[in-house]
């Protein structure tokens, strides 16, 4: 059928009305069911193993677009609503984004899916379809407040599949019902599917005042997304979490391996989960118990488990890795507590040690360490981060299993993060080197052939500048922010964390805005771009943003130093902002302390669309530095082993950084009577006190090598073609970084699905 007569019968059965009398949000509806009922009949690939990524957390962004471009069917749809006097932008903005995932790990998730199903490969996501995403995010007096943040529809991506499991409780059960979200491979006939688990009876109105029953289980299990980590709030809801989504997903395994027509005991050979940090970690000794239930052996079952299941460890941060109180799942789920005690029991027989026992003097299970002793691959998320794995945070096991470690840096998909991102981008590529390059990114190296290409360099500053632009027109309408498009567009998008040190970044905006008063005028202006949100409970996180936002407004009513410095934070920072931040960045902030971040993946975006990364050698940074060399990226701090030395010997004191006198009057300026008088005096103290007695992520001992590195870039910005060379070069270069390789990999090391 024509696609035009396809929208017109999908208005007339929805609406009972023709396409163009249709509104831009029921025109969005009726593209959405079209693209809905055409993914959804596509077969799923076949092999002997299918995948099972399972994540408590898939953060997809919009899908409209997404899928259309996936189906081949953006531009025809485009030129369709075109004809019809209808912008496909302004309908596509109408899609709410479903906010289900914090950030990097959630998002890398949701680029896997989109691989997995390009390339081909047979593989489902299995997670928890939250009715409230991650909080919508407003600011108010300088701060950040938080907003329930509803992203379900009447009709959405979701699909009802019939299909249902019962989770046994503590004491009660309750019925899981999958949904499904289809996920076309592009460019092949296939779909995957993302099977999202709610309850039975959501809650309608899930918030209580500011917060929300977290005892009323059976109705408020699926209504929120964790905010990250540092939020200790909810923790026993967070394992019912975990719990219902493990149980539903391991029933769905079994289920369809019988329907594939194979025992249980072929259950390694035919199925391969792969555990996305320690979130779903309860799957082992839930797939441990349903095989038994089942009339396995125990021995037989863990043997089956550990072949099938593989592990993806996110961060070395200790708090942030998994430790729950054996007490906890004795609640929520104590049908697993004697499987738990049998797997630590085996592992304290076969090794003594107490550093790798899954519980622990204090009754509390390490998940990851469950993991890694009944999962048959262990793998980290960039070289440096694996490294570190195995040398330090997690030698002991390394020792015991190193076969078991591997390497699998992230990668991002091309597909949303340069073709649909950056359309202007994509299209000037293909008129250097063709297309090619949208099957297999590697042909991006293609580019090297134009450095020298003035007409093509000119022609790639104008793609920025144009989408600089765009973001200055989104700014103003979205926040009432006027930006200078001629000035530097300086970005760090990411979740507030002190490890990310977006308050390193705040003192190189004091240090700009002090040079600005003295009279030491900038070669050119630069604007300081943020995105972030802070989990509700992280305090300091929360002191960060108020620095940020005090000195945008500081900065704002100064007209001496307005033309010369900016500073903007986008609110309520999401998936959406992103594909407009990204496209429009000149500097990529990409600032952690070395050996904290465990890969990055914004890092990839940014590179790939052109901007030049201002780093530590942290995370995937180091493999980009390899990639472009010196010239093109801007390092700079203390490296990884100096870092984890400190540590080790607590060596760190950064009052001797803080009187050094560059540094010193940037750090006092947080207490400052400029600042004092429009920020909340005791948020700044705290955070003043903080950095001079503490600063745990050591951003006095690296700002002043920071602020120097980060000087440099704005200068050389200044020969215009010199730095489009940087961009041209880093855009051939991060072909590297696309998820179809990282998938790739993981099928060849790990999955083995062919
Ligand atoms: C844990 C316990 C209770 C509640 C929440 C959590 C929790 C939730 C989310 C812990 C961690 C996360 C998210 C981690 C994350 O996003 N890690 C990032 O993963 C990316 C993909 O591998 C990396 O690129 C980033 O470096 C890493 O920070």
């Amino acid at each position: 059928m024509e696609l035009k007569e396809r929208l017109f019968q999908m208005t007339q059965e929805r609406f009972g009305r023709s396409p163009d009398q249709c509104s831009d949000h029921q025109l969005y509806e009726a593209l959405l069911l079209m693209t809905r009922r055409m993914i959804q009949d596509r077969p799923a690939p076949q092999t002997g193993r299918k995948l099972y990524y399972f994540s408590a957390e898939f953060l997809m962004g919009k899908l409209l677009s997404n899928n259309l471009l996936a189906l081949g069917l953006y531009d025809q749809v485009r030129s369709l609503l075109f004809e019809m006097g209808r912008d496909l932008g302004v309908i596509e903005s109408e899609e709410p984004e479903p906010s289900l995932g914090n950030g990097g790990l959630g998002r890398l998730a949701a680029c896997f899916l989109d691989s997995i199903a390009a390339l081909g490969l047979p593989g489902d996501g299995v997670g928890l379809n939250y009715h409230y995403g991650l909080f919508h995010q407003k600011f108010a007096g300088n701060k950040q407040t938080e907003e329930p943040d509803p992203w379900l529809e009447e009709e959405s991506w979701l699909i009802p599949t019939g299909r249902t499991f019962t989770v046994p409780f503590g004491g009660f059960e309750l019925k899981a019902v999958q949904y499904d979200v289809a996920i076309p491979g592009a460019g092949n006939g296939y779909a995957n599917r993302l099977h999202l688990f709610d309850v039975e009876q959501p809650a309608d109105q899930p918030w209580v005042g500011i917060g929300f029953d977290k005892t009323d289980i059976a109705h408020n299990l699926t209504s929120f997304l964790y905010p990250d980590d540092s939020d200790e709030k909810g923790q026993l809801l967070r394992v019912y979490q975990q719990y219902f989504m493990v149980s539903a997903g391991a029933q769905l395994i079994l289920q369809e391996l019988e329907e594939r027509g194979y025992g249980l005991e072929e259950l390694a050979d035919h199925v391969v989960v792969q555990i996305n940090d320690t979130h779903p970690s309860m799957v082992i000794p839930e797939l441990i118990r349903l095989l038994t239930q089942r009339g396995m052996s125990v021995n037989m079952a863990i043997d089956q488990v550990s072949r099938t299941c593989a592990y993806t460890n996110h961060t070395i941060l200790a708090e942030a890795l998994e430790k729950w109180p054996l007490a906890f799942i004795r609640k929520v789920a104590p049908q697993l507590v004697p499987i738990i005690l049998e797997l630590d029991q085996r592992v304290k027989e076969a090794h003594p040690d107490p550093r790798v026992a899954i519980i622990d003097g204090q009754e509390r299970v390490h998940m990851a360490h469950m993991d890694i002793h009944y999962g048959f691959s262990v793998n980290g998320v960039a070289a440096l981060h694996t490294e570190i794995l195995k040398n330090s945070e997690l030698k002991p096991f390394c020792d015991l299993y190193p076969q078991k470690f591997n390497n699998k840096t992230n990668g991002v998909t091309f597909r949303r993060w340069l073709e649909a991102c950056d359309p202007e981008l994509a299209a000037l590529i293909d008129d250097c080197i063709g297309s090619d390059w949208r099957r297999d990114t590697r042909k991006l190296e293609g580019l090297l052939d134009y450095q020298n290409d003035k007409v093509v360099l000119d022609r790639l500053l104008a793609v920025k500048q144009g989408n600089k632009d765009r973001l200055c027109r989104l700014l103003w309408a979205a926040q009432g922010v006027e930006l200078d498009p001629d000035s530097v567009f300086d970005i760090q998008i990411k979740r507030l964390h002190e490890y990310k040190r977006q308050q390193m970044n705040a003192l190189y905006i004091i240090y700009k805005y002090l040079e600005i008063k003295s009279g030491k005028l900038p070669e050119r202006p630069v604007t300081v771009i943020f995105g972030a949100k802070a989990a509700p409970a992280y305090v300091m996180a929360k002191h960060i943003i108020h620095l940020i936002l005090t000195l945008q407004q500081l900065i704002e009513q100064d007209p001496q130093v307005r033309p010369w410095l900016r500073v903007a934070m986008v609110e309520n920072y999401n998936v959406t902002w992103a594909e407009s931040l990204i496209p429009a960045c000149d500097i990529s902030e990409q600032i952690s302390l070395a050996s904290k971040e465990a890969s990055g993946t914004g890092n990839m975006k940014f590179m790939a669309n052109g901007a030049v990364t201002l780093g530590t050698l942290d995370g995937a940074n180091v493999e980009i530095a390899q990639l472009v060399g010196p010239e093109n990226i801007y390092t700079f701090g203390a490296k990884s082993d100096e870092v984890i030395r400190m540590y080790a010997e607590g060596s760190y004191r950064p009052l001797d950084y803080y009187h050094r006198p560059g540094v010193e009057r940037l750090v006092d300026f947080l207490v400052s009577p400029e600042l004092l008088a429009i920020g909340d005096p005791a948020s700044l103290s705290v955070l003043w006190k903080d950095m001079k007695s503490k600063d745990w992520f050591m951003a006095l001992l690296d700002v002043e090598d920071y602020i120097a590195a980060k000087e440099r870039a704005v200068h050389d910005y200044g020969d215009r073609h010199a730095w489009a060379r940087k961009m041209l070069v880093n855009i051939a270069k991060s072909g590297y970084f696309s998820s179809d390789r990282t998938i790739q990999q993981y099928d060849e090391d790990i999955w083995h699905l062919k």
